[in-house]
């Protein structure tokens, strides 16, 4: 596969079942991507270095997905001039999510990351893929079929629930 393009970090490995959507959608939009574990609170050197070297190494737009006290989104948007799509994560340490999600959707005026719903990887990948898309036309063109299978999909339950009823779609 080519260089990466978008990175993908999460703050544990526990994180990885539902940050591995961003790269199952990466993968099928044909966008060259890295993931691995970047640690805000455990490993904060590793985070200066992989935000700071981030732009030199070719990435054009970091996810990060982390739970509970969820500073990695923030603190890496807080070191780059990239685009940073933040995935709140429920995780073991989590009341009910909603700290992970203030933790990344609360940001100071001055430092944005882009955050997507609890668990919602697979749109961040979609995301990052748009902002790629919107000055790579070989991108834009694989989002545009992607949106158009959604569309089709949604056209071909919605037939059937009116031709043969809806207790045959339940
Ligand atoms: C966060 O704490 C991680 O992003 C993860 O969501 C959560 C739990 O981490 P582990 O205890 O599973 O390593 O920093």
């Amino acid at each position: 596969m080519s260089k990466p393009v978008i990175g993908i970090i999460m703050g544990s490995q526990s994180d990885l079942r539902i940050m591995k959507e961003a790269a199952e959608i990466l993968e099928e939009l044909k966008i060259a991507h890295e993931v691995t574990v970047v640690s805000a609170h455990r490993t904060p050197n590793r985070l200066v270095d992989y935000a700071t070297t981030a732009r030199t190494k070719g990435l054009k737009a970091v996810i990060a997905g982390a739970g509970g006290a969820a500073h990695l989104p923030g603190m890496i948007a807080s070191l780059t001039s990239l685009p940073v799509i933040g995935v709140p994560i429920k995780s073991s340490n989590s009341i009910d999510g909603w700290d992970s999600v203030l933790s990344i959707l609360q940001m100071p005026a001055g430092v944005p990351v882009a955050t997507v719903a609890l668990d919602g990887a697979r749109n961040a990948g979609i995301l990052a893929a748009q902002i790629l898309g919107s000055s790579d036309k070989a991108i834009a063109r694989r989002l545009d079929a992607f949106k158009k299978s959604l569309q089709q999909k949604v056209e071909s339950v919605a037939r059937k629930m009116e031709s043969t009823g809806w207790r045959d779609l339940v």
